[in-house]
């Protein structure tokens, strides 16, 4: 198999454009779809400061390293779940990134700082590991994106992923969140700051390839709740159509995005205020972190039903 720009060998075949690249052009590859999705979605320019969420994972890891490399202004957020081993070992791997590139880090620590356990808040909620984490994560990086003066966050979301949202929302026909499903969070409240996934064209396996032939140190394991998540099975079940048809996911993706807007999905009635208590902006009057706080201190629900 034969590089399609350069003739040279092969390493990776890209079977939904119909190509195969040698390691340059596939980095050059690479860094055309990022650019371009940047461009195209007028997600962030050089002037702003942009916040990379970084799990330590492939695809933030990725993300990190090829904005840095464009010459963008980032920084990363490192949110220590306090999951073990596994935050230990991912903390870790982004403290060494940080120091190597000379890109600054935020570390929050949510049991030092809010004595925050996931597995006991879970439990006391009777909610699922990975929605308590999804609710905590999603508040901080806001919260520090905003206190920090950054002017957008991003995340190392891939087509894989974006797929499976998408595939899981049109399956139970979840309005609300079909609306949300884009590359782009516009800033819709002052404190509500704009949120980009500049990788939702490039899949896992290409995050793969740009962090192994880049040497990027990454965190091969995952968190223990990703095991039976939902996601893992819609994960699988494109991959299967994928095999048979190359360019499903993508196309049903893209065509989502692109055809959305005449679905007649009715505009985003929400209005955001700001949280009673910590003054982050939300649609209830406390928001979910607050109630999540007033749980794991009094186990109390006082504030859920105002
Ligand atoms: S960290 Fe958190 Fe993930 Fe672990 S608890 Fe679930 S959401 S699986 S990306
Ligand atoms: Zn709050």
């Amino acid at each position: 198999m034969k590089c399609k720009r350069c003739k040279k060998k092969a390493v990776i075949e890209i079977k939904r454009h119909n190509t195969a690249f040698c390691s340059d052009c596939f980095l050059h590859y690479y860094s055309k779809q990022v650019e371009r999705n940047i461009t195209h979605y007028k997600m962030f320019d050089k002037n702003d400061r942009i916040l990379v969420a970084v799990s330590g994972g492939k695809d933030s890891m990725a993300v990190w390293h090829i904005l840095a490399t464009l010459g963008y202004n980032v920084s990363g957020l490192f949110i220590d779940l306090g999951i073990g081993e596994y935050s230990k070992k991912s903390r870790n791997v982004v403290a060494r990134f940080s120091e190597k590139l000379h890109i600054p880090l935020i570390v929050k620590d949510i049991k030092k700082e809010y004595n925050l356990d996931i597995k006991e808040v879970s439990k006391r909620l009777h909610r699922k590991p990975c929605s308590v984490c999804g609710n905590i994560k999603r508040y901080l990086f806001n919260k520090i994106a905003f206190e920090e003066k950054f002017d957008v966050v991003v995340t190392g979301h891939n087509l894989d992923d974006e797929a499976a949202t998408l595939f899981g929302n049109v399956l139970n026909w979840d309005i609300e969140y079909l609306k949300r499903q884009s590359p782009v969070l516009p800033k819709t409240h002052q404190k509500f700051i704009k949120k980009v996934k500049p990788l939702f064209t490039l899949t896992e396996r290409e995050n793969l390839y740009y962090v192994l032939l880049n040497k990027i140190e990454f965190l091969h394991e995952e968190c223990e709740y990703s095991k039976g998540a939902r996601s893992i099975l819609l994960k699988e079940v494109l991959n299967k159509l994928e095999e048979e048809s190359p360019g499903s996911k993508q196309r049903f993706l893209l065509s989502f995005l692109k055809f959305s807007k005449y679905l007649n999905i009715p505009e985003e009635k929400e209005i955001l205020k700001e949280c009673r208590i910590c003054g982050q902006p939300t649609s209830a009057d406390i928001c979910s972190f607050c109630r999540i706080l007033e749980y794991n201190s009094s186990g109390r629900v006082t504030s859920l039903h105002q």
